[in-house]
């Protein structure tokens, strides 16, 4: 995160701001044959189509001010590719893995390895299903799972991320204080040399 410095006498205030400081990012993520949602399996998955699913989550969004980008995916590479990529580009992610849920670690891993907040979202309570259903590889490195509440489930989902980011950022957001330490002998104070090198880099990263 690049920091914004602010000089002032004898203190330096840092702001470890950004771009999108104030519109929290989120990608979610449709894992496979979700596409096919309201066309098949009704008493299962329900009536409503993916594209339906998206404009309910990107009208909530909306309300709460946060920036969505929805993605589907029947391939675990490509899954795996976009979880990677939304590391430096989001804030969190909302996920429905589908059938990947029981049986990819590939997908797990890169979860763990962005480390950004994740929740999991099942359509149908997967834990009153098939056996098979039961395990989840990707609850353990999840935020939260949410499962068997249909549609719903992914606004439950946002409104679950937004207020933990936004938690997140309002502690960031609090400037850190940070006082001069006793200057070395011989050395040049804290301010100057900022000076210096703002002068020289444009900026300070
Ligand atoms: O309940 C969920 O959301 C699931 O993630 C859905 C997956 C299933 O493998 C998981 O165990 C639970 C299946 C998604 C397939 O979606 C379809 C939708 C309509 C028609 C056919 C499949």
């Amino acid at each position: 995160m690049r920091p914004c410095w602010t000089l002032s006498r004898e203190v330096v205030l840092m702001y470890p701001a950004c771009e999108h400081i104030d519109m929290l990012r989120i990608l979610v993520v449709h894992g496979p044959n979700l596409n096919l949602l309201g066309t098949r399996e009704q008493s299962i998955y329900g009536t409503l189509s993916l594209e339906a699913l998206d404009s309910a989550i990107t009208k909530l969004a909306k309300e709460l001010a946060v920036e969505v980008t929805q993605c589907q995916s029947n391939s675990e590479g490509e899954l795996v590719t976009w979880i990677q990529k939304a590391r430096t580009r989001y804030d969190g992610i909302i996920i429905n893995p589908a059938a990947y849920t029981h049986t990819s670690i590939a997908i797990r891993d890169a979860i763990a390895a962005v480390g950004l907040p994740t929740v999991e979202v099942h359509l149908s309570n997967i834990h009153q299903r098939e056996e098979f259903r039961h395990r989840s590889y990707i609850a353990g490195v999840a935020l939260g799972q949410i499962a068997g509440f249909g549609p719903t489930g992914y606004l439950l989902a946002l409104r679950g991320l937004h207020d933990h980011l936004a938690t997140g950022r309002r502690q960031e957001k609090t400037p850190t204080l940070v006082t001069p330490r006793r200057r070395a002998k011989g050395t040049r104070p804290l301010r100057s040399r900022l000076k210096d090198r703002i002068q020289s880099e444009g900026s300070i990263e």
